[in-house]
C-alpha cells in the first residue's frame, strides 16, 4: 500500500513538473520568433493534395474489392424467402455505395477548398434552415424506408400459419455438435428437458409424453424440397446460433427457451450442385485443391480429397474452443426420397427400448442405424461444457 502511495506521489510530481515547463514556455511567447511549428501555405497545399490522394485510394480500393471479392457472395438462395433477404441486402449496399461515394468526395473537396491560407479569413456562418432541413429529412426518409421494408421482410419470413402443413424439426445445440429431432407422424415434438437426459435419450425427451413416442433423433438433417420446414431450436449449454447460409436462415439457440425459424427449400442438394455458378465454383475449388495436393504429395503427405458441395448448418456464435467445427450436413431431398429416408429411421422410443434390453436381437430397429447419435460421445459432452 505504501509503495502504491509513493508511486502515485511520484507520478503526480512528474505531472506537476511537466505543467510547470509548459507555463515557462508560455512566458517565452514573443521573445522567441521561431515559427517552424506553424503550417505554411505550402504545407497546407501538400496536405490538401495528400487528402485527394487518399480519396482516390478509397475509390480505387472499393472498386478493386468489388471486382476481386464480389464473386465470393453466396449467390442463388436455396429457400423461398431467400430472394427477399437478398434484395434487402442489395438495396442497402447500393444505398451505402452511393452515399459513401458522394459524401467522401465532398468531405475531401471541402477540406482542400478551405485549407489554411495566409490572409484567408474564416466566414462566420450561423445557420441555414433550408440546408439543415435537407440533410436531416433525406436520411430520415431513406432510413425509414429501409426500416419499413426490413420489417415487412422480417414479418413475412417469420410468419408461420398455424394451419399450414409443415415439417416440424427440433435442432438441438450443444458444445460442439448439432442433433436433430423429427416430430414424427403426429408432427408434434414431445416435451423435453435437460434434466431428463439419460443414456440414449441424449436430448432429454420426456418419454411419458404421448407426443414423444414417435419422435426420431438423428445426426444428419434431411428436409424435403417445396415444403415448409418449421425448426424449433434448443441449446443444452451456452448460446449457439443455427446458421444455414444457403437458405438465408439464422436463429440463436438459447439455453432454457425454444426459438423458431421456418423456411421452404426450393432446390434439392442435387439440383443446387448442378447450378452453373456452383459447378464453376466447385471446379475452381478443386483446381486449387489439386494444385495444393501436388505440393503435399511431393512432401510425402496425403493429397486432398476433391470437394463436393453440401448445404450446411453451422454455429454462428463463438461458443467455445471447437466452435469452428460445430456443423451438420443438411440434405434437401425430393419429397419421395425424404419420406423413404425418414421411414428407415427408428424412433427414439425404439432406441431406448433396444438400449435397455439385455441382449438386443441382431438387426433390431435402431441397432443398425449408422447415422444414429454416438451415445458415448454425447454422454461425455457435458464434461467439456463444465471445463
Ligand atoms: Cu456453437
Amino acid at each position: 500500500m505504501t509503495s502504491l502511495l509513493v508511486i502515485i506521489v511520484l507520478v503526480l510530481l512528474a505531472v506537476a513538473l511537466w505543467q510547470l515547463t509548459k507555463i515557462f514556455d508560455l512566458t517565452q511567447v514573443g521573445a522567441n520568433s521561431d515559427d517552424s511549428q506553424v503550417a505554411s501555405d505550402n504545407d497546407n497545399n501538400v496536405q490538401g493534395y495528400l487528402m485527394f490522394g487518399f480519396l482516390a485510394f478509397i475509390y480505387v480500393f472499393t472498386i478493386y474489392g468489388l471486382i476481386k471479392w464480389g464473386p465470393l457472395v453466396l449467390h442463388t438462395p436455396a429457400s423461398e424467402h431467400g430472394s427477399l433477404v437478398d434484395s434487402l441486402m442489395n438495396i442497402t449496399w447500393v444505398l451505402i455505395f452511393i452515399v459513401q461515394f458522394i459524401t467522401q468526395g465532398l468531405l475531401y473537396y471541402f477540406s482542400f477548398k478551405y485549407k489554411g491560407e495566409k490572409d484567408k479569413k474564416a466566414l462566420y456562418f450561423a445557420d441555414n434552415n433550408r440546408l439543415e432541413a435537407l440533410w436531416s429529412v433525406i436520411p430520415a426518409v431513406v432510413l425509414a424506408g429501409l426500416i419499413l421494408y426490413g420489417l415487412y421482410a422480417w414479418n413475412n419470413i417469420m410468419f408461420v400459419d398455424k394451419d399450414e402443413d409443415t415439417v416440424v424439426i427440433e435442432l438441438y445445440a450443444q458444445q460442439f455438435k448439432w442433433t436433430a429431432r423429427y416430430a414424427g407422424p403426429d408432427n408434434v415434438l414431445g416435451k423435453a428437458n435437460v434434466r431428463l437426459i439419460e443414456g440414449v435419450n441424449t436430448l432429454g425427451v420426456d418419454m411419458s409424453d404421448p407426443y414423444a413416442q414417435d419422435d426420431i433423433v438423428v445426426s444428419e438433417l434431411h428436409i424435403p424440397k417445396g415444403k415448409k420446414v418449421h425448426f424449433k431450436m434448443r441449446s443444452q449449454d451456452v448460446l449457439h446460433s443455427a446458421y444455414m447460409p444457403h437458405f438465408r436462415a439464422q436463429m440463436n439457440c438459447v439455453p432454457g427457451m425454444v426459438t423458431e425459424f421456418a423456411f421452404t427449400p426450393v432446390y434439392t442438394t442435387v439440383e443446387y450442385r448442378e447450378l452453373p455458378y456452383m459447378v464453376e465454383k466447385v471446379a475452381h475449388i478443386n483446381a486449387l485443391r489439386s494444385k495444393k495436393s501436388v505440393d503435399l504429395v511431393a512432401k510425402g503427405e496425403t493429397a486432398l480429397d476433391p470437394y463436393t458441395f453440401d448445404y450446411l448448418l453451422l454455429c454462428n456464435k463463438i461458443c467455445g474452443t471447437s466452435h469452428y467445427n460445430m456443423q451438420m450436413k443438411v440434405v434437401v431431398d425430393t419429397p419421395e426420397e425424404y419420406k423413404k429416408w425418414l421411414s428407415e429411421k427408428a424412433t427414439l422410443a425404439q432406441d431406448i427400448k433396444a438400449a435397455v434390453a439385455p441382449a438386443p436381437a441382431e438387426g433390431a430397429a435402431g441397432s443398425t442405424d449408422t447415422t444414429k447419435v454416438d451415445t458415448t460421445a454425447k454422454v461425455e459432452a457435458p464434461k467439456v461444457a463444465m471445463k
